[in-house]
């Protein structure tokens, strides 16, 4: 009796409580009296009692049980239990009225267990198939993927959409949008992605990281205007600007680029291209001799064009193979000197190369060399070698020097006038120039008044710098 009911009921658990092609009614009894009504059935009264008896079903000649329900190989047809010897079992055609027996499904009018529906190829399950599954003419296919037809409520994988229950391709230009959504470049306009570049730039919105700037966008040169022209989210990244002036009447610092016109994508013949050691300048002239270790390069300060170039030896043979680190002019007829002439000194590891630079005639001829000079106080000056870019200004017209000679030296004045300046590591020391030449205390790069200012060049930065017409000019690191 067990196994009888056991079956039983494990064939209406496998249909679900719904029929397969519509074939076996399954609906699912109430458990308690179906179980009465079958332990009645198998407690003997059909069998003895024949089709005349009311209270029974499901076995020969009776009414099925629950309206579909036969005992062992008895199949329910028109509501009676039959013996279908040649119709019905499993993989027979199915019996009339598209019956079979209990645990069966009539599918394209062949028995089969019931559990065969559902998956690929297989019958649908009342019209449901298992994911990715879509029930088309009773059949279980898949569906969802590109070209196929889209699968129930019209869905579609990754990156397609349904159209006319077809999966297409959706979101990239030209495409429907995948739902509201497009690829990068693209918006959804109409249901259809349509690529967009406002600006004009070549870089669709989306690539583009300002579509709303045309000097914007991947892979544009970046330039020295304090913008992130190449959309690396850093504005003058690169080594952009390169060339740095600071108004001393304004206080304001103005960044270039070390070569103009290198922005516009023809490189001066002239600048520099390898790291910058020192500079020599010609304040009369509004020029700069900017030195590499090998090369010479001039600037016209007031254009920042690069106007001529040549090998360092053949300007100053002294140069030759010299390892020269700072450089500093004095302005020519400064202190009753002579006014064709400018001084010229270049810091170099063997001592300090004098010269002269005679304005007429636009060249440099040797004076002398100096030692390396033992500077004081000791605890005051930078280390010789440790300086990295110098300048003279002969007159501290912006007070950018605030200590007093007269706390240096035992004549010295209220207020600096002449001095040279010096970055050494991280510190800007000030040689007094006037009254004793002696090093005042240094600062801190950043508390020294210009570099304290907004847009000062960064330290790391600094290659050289020289003090020109009111102007303190900073030249960068390649
Ligand atoms: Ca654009
Ligand atoms: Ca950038
Ligand atoms: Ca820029």
């Amino acid at each position: 009796m067990y196994t009888f009911r056991f079956a039983r009921w494990m064939a209406v658990v496998a249909l679900g409580g719904a029929a397969c092609d519509g074939t076996v009614p399954v609906s699912v009894p109430d458990r308690a009296a179906r179980d009465a009504t079958v332990d009645a059935r198998e407690a003997g009264p059909v069998s003895d009692s024949g089709p005349a008896d009311a209270e029974t079903c499901g076995t020969e000649g009776v009414p099925c049980c629950n309206g579909s329900l036969c005992a062992g190989a008895l199949v329910c047809e028109a509501n009676v239990c039959r013996a279908q010897p040649s119709c019905g079992a499993d993989t027979q055609p199915c019996c009339i009225g598209s019956s079979c027996r209990s645990g069966l499904v009539c599918q394209s009018g062949t028995c089969r267990a019931a559990t065969a529906c559902g998956m690929r190829s297989q019958a649908c399950c009342s019209g449901a198939c298992e994911a990715g599954l879509r029930c088309v003419a009773e059949r279980c296919e898949p569906c969802g993927t590109l070209g196929q037809t889209c699968c129930g409520g019209g869905t579609c994988g990754p990156s397609l959409t349904c159209q006319a229950d077809r999966c297409q391709p959706c979101g990239a230009a030209g495409q429907a949008c995948c739902g509201a959504a497009c690829a990068p470049g693209t918006e959804c306009t109409a249901g259809m992605c349509r690529g967009v570049d406002r600006d004009m730039d070549g870089a669709l919105a989306g690539v583009d990281c300002d579509d709303n700037n045309p000097r914007r966008a991947p892979g544009l040169r970046e330039t020295c205007d304090n913008i992130d022209n190449d959309c690396t989210g850093v504005a003058d990244d690169g080594n952009a600007c390169g060339l740095w002036v600071h108004n001393g009447a304004s206080g304001a610092w103005t960044a270039y680029a070390l070569d103009a016109a290198a922005e516009m994508g023809a490189p001066s013949a002239h600048a520099p291209t390898t790291a910058i050691r020192f500079a020599l300048d010609i304040e009369s002239l509004n020029l700069a001799y900017v030195f590499t270790n090998t090369t010479y390069h001039v600037l016209d300060v007031r254009t920042r064009q690069w106007t001529a170039s040549g090998a360092r030896a053949t300007l100053i043979a002294q140069l030759a193979g010299a390892d020269a680190f700072a450089g500093y002019t004095v302005p020519a007829g400064h202190g009753g000197g002579n006014a064709n002439i400018e001084g010229g000194a270049i810091l170099t590891t063997a001592g300090v190369l004098a010269l002269d630079f005679d304005i007429a005639a636009r060249r440099f001829t040797f004076r002398q060399m100096d030692p390396v000079p033992t500077w004081m106080p000791a605890a005051n000056a930078p280390g010789y070698t440790s300086i990295r870019a110098a300048w003279l200004d002969v007159t501290n017209a912006f007070n950018w020097v605030t200590s007093a000679p007269s706390a240096l030296c035992p004549a010295g004045g209220a207020a600096t006038q002449a001095y040279a300046g010096a970055i050494a590591t991280d510190r800007v020391h000030v040689f007094e120039a006037g009254w004793c030449f002696l090093w005042a205390a240094p600062v801190p790069f950043a508390s020294f008044s210009p570099f304290a200012r907004p847009n000062a060049p960064p330290l790391a930065r600094i290659a050289t710098t020289f003090y020109q017409n009111g102007a303190l000019i900073v030249l960068g690191t390649r």
